[in-house]
């Protein structure tokens, strides 16, 4: 497989070179790519000033991603399987859709995308289940230049019309519903509820799923079976600069609303696939299976593109791991005989605490390689997925990375890289990370701690925050001069190997979906009885971090003091999700701040991980009496 690294000594010198000459390195993986005009120059970059960042690559190249993904593939796969879809249900039959069969789809889709007046560059807001229709959605965007802005069908109303007014998106593409475990999710009606307050929405797609009844709305809604209806399955792609938008992702930080994260054609295109058949090792006839929802990052590159520009097999699993029973993941993994397994460790703290008998029965002798994405990996979880599941053969690869950055930045080569439980181990080659002190000094040499920062541009990175460069540089270029900062804490140990300790800022990840502690406490202060909230996050056996919420409230009568707790985490439901309500609430009078009225979130945090011995310098409180009745008061065992 071309581009593909096969050794370590292979590793060093592709990482070797790839620093002494970035644009060579790069320049050779790119002309392995169909391209309709070649680019002038590599690469044009500055992450230094307001502009920044403001990064090229491939500049003045013309091709696009699904010429990549299907002309590209189609003498050699037109009849090898793309994408198997395995349903919710296990008694439901899978779908398997070949190369030719999905680019017909994809051909169709986009056609009548055309028809319904859908231009490049337009916005396509996409909140789907994960059904195969979600891959096809997305690609025919990508083929005919409109901008795809996925939604995670999990989201509320007011979360999807946030990502909607946000994105200008034009058109909404749905379904009826959703099924997940036992639930059927009414995704239309959500659809509905925030499409009246999305004033730049003309058409909704609606695609049939459940089969519920749906209301519908003559002249903006239209049947998905509709439109492809007598539809033609040609279709040129659409010619692409290599810097015009592929797709805009929301994704949280630590203050105010959720960022459109805008990723550019042709160097996603390269990163996707490049870090897909590096990291994972994949070969062909490989089974490969991303258990994640197409609606976060990691579906994005890891479920459709990476893999379909590879021209793998790429299972998608529209079900929860479970339903019917804990055994579902190595139901699939045995039915399929899948090699390559990629999961978060969420989902593997979930499934050691329902124990091994759901693992035992199971033929899981086809897997090969194991991976872990989303939160650090604790050492008993790794060590579970590694003697359990891998049955001590398979390596896992513990991929770093963020929406940001578009696709994996470190992470062990499958079966190359000697690993280390909990550790991401080494850049990829074209990954300069740097650590450094809250000052900005490096920190040079193994056996150091720091804040984690990128100091060159790599073809997947982000190029702005939509609508608004401006944040996207103060968010992640203005900490420290010229250099990405990723909001991560990180350790180089003995060996050189990074272990990624987690976020230093005011994000926590919840079983390996990130949200932002602002976001969370907008939405509580939402309910009207809400006075003020403090959110933090707290160490959590399966979810990673807990949402831990201190609320102000006014006055409350017993009866409010009943329901307050269950009703402000439905005010956080409606408002984000249900992936936002809080684990833990705690009705305070009063929150710790400084003299300037600053929350002093260090001492929440300590609170909530249930230990007050040490809370550091506290001179500036206002009123240290808080602290005492908040300790008394806590959700957890506090030590003093
Ligand atoms: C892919 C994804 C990004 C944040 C990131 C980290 C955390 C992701 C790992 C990890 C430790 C890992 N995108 N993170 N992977 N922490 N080890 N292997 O998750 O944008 O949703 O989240 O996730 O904190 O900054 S994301």
């Amino acid at each position: 497989m071309v581009n593909k690294i096969t050794d370590l000594a292979g590793y060093l010198e592709k990482y070797r070179q790839s620093v002494a000459d970035p644009e060579g390195f790069w320049a050779e993986i790119a002309e392995s790519y169909q391209w309709q005009k070649k680019w002038d120059k590599v690469l044009d970059w500055k992450f230094e000033g307001e502009s920044a960042p403001d990064v090229n690559w491939f500049v003045n190249g013309k091709m696009n991603i699904t010429e990549n993904i299907f002309e590209r593939n189609m003498s050699s796969r037109k009849d090898q399987v793309a994408i198997i879809w395995e349903p919710n249900d296990p008694k439901e039959p899978e779908i398997r859709l070949t190369y030719g069969e999905l680019f017909d789809k994809v051909k169709q889709f986009a056609n009548a995308l055309l028809k319904l007046g859908v231009k490049k560059g337009d916005r396509v807001a996409i909140y789907l289940p994960m059904v195969p229709e979600l891959a096809v959605a997305m690609l025919a965007c990508a083929r005919i230049g409109a901008i795809h802005s996925i939604v995670f069908a999990g989201f509320s109303a007011s979360a999807l019309a946030d990502r909607i007014i946000d994105a200008e998106a034009k058109i909404v593409i749905t379904s009826d519903g959703g099924f997940r475990g036992t639930k059927s999710i009414h995704l239309k009606n959500i659809v509905d509820e925030a499409l009246a307050n999305c004033p730049s929405v003309e058409l909704s797609v609606v695609l049939k799923r459940t089969e519920e009844k749906v209301h519908w709305e003559e002249g903006r809604d239209v049947w998905w079976h509709e439109i492809i209806e007598g539809e033609s399955t040609s279709n040129d792609a659409q010619a692409m600069d290599s810097e015009d938008i592929l797709f805009i992702l929301y994704t949280s930080g630590s203050t105010g609303k959720p960022k459109g994260v805008v990723h550019s054609t042709a160097g996603y295109m390269i990163f996707a696939e490049y870090t897909f058949k590096n990291v994972f090792q994949y070969n062909d006839g490989d089974m490969y299976w991303c258990t994640a929802d197409i609606g976060w990052v990691t579906g994005h590159s890891y479920i459709v593109y990476g893999p379909l520009l590879t021209g793998a097999t790429s299972i998608m699993f529209e079900g929860v791991p479970t339903w019917p029973d804990a055994g579902r993941f190595w139901d699939v993994v045995d039915k399929y005989k899948v090699t390559h397994f990629y999961t978060a460790p969420t989902a593997i703290r979930a499934l050691i605490a329902q124990g091994d008998k759901w693992v035992v029965d199971h033929d899981l002798s086809s897997l090969k390689v194991l991976g872990t994405v989303g939160e650090p990996i604790n050492e008993e979880a790794w060590r579970w997925y590694h003697d359990t599941i891998g049955k001590s053969r398979c390596p896992i690869v513990d991929t770093w990375w963020q929406t940001e950055t578009g696709g994996i930045m470190i992470s062990p080569l499958a079966g190359i890289t000697p690993t280390k439980p909990s550790h991401a181990t080494l850049p990829l080659p074209g990954i300069q990370p740097i650590l450094v002190d809250p000052e900005g000094n490096e920190l040079k040499g193994n056996s150091v701690e720091g804040i984690l920062c990128i100091k060159f541009p790599w073809p997947g990175m982000l190029r702005t925050t939509y609508g608004d460069h401006k944040r996207c540089f103060n968010t992640y270029f203005s900490a420290f001069r010229g250099l990405y900062l990723t909001g991560d804490g990180a350790k180089r140990d003995e060996e050189g190997y990074y272990r990624i300790i987690g976020r230093i800022d005011d994000v926590i990840n919840v079983s390996g979906h990130r949200i932002g502690t602002a976001e969370v406490e907008d939405a509580i202060n939402q309910h009207p009885k809400v006075v003020e909230s403090a959110v933090v996050g707290y160490p959590h056996e399966i979810k990673g971090s807990g949402i831990y919420a201190y609320v102000i409230c006014e006055d409350l009568s017993d009866r409010e003091m009943a329901t307050i707790e269950n009703e402000i985490r439905d005010t956080v439901n409606k408002f984000i999700g249900p992936i936002a309500k809080p684990d833990k609430i705690q009705i305070v009078s009063g929150l710790p701040k400084t003299r300037s009225g600053k929350i002093m979130r260090r001492i929440l945090r300590k609170i909530g991980e249930g230990d007050a011995s040490n809370l550091g310098d506290t001179s500036t409180l206002l009123d240290p009496g808080v602290v005492d009745e908040i300790i008394s008061g806590a959700k957890v065992e506090v030590k003093r």
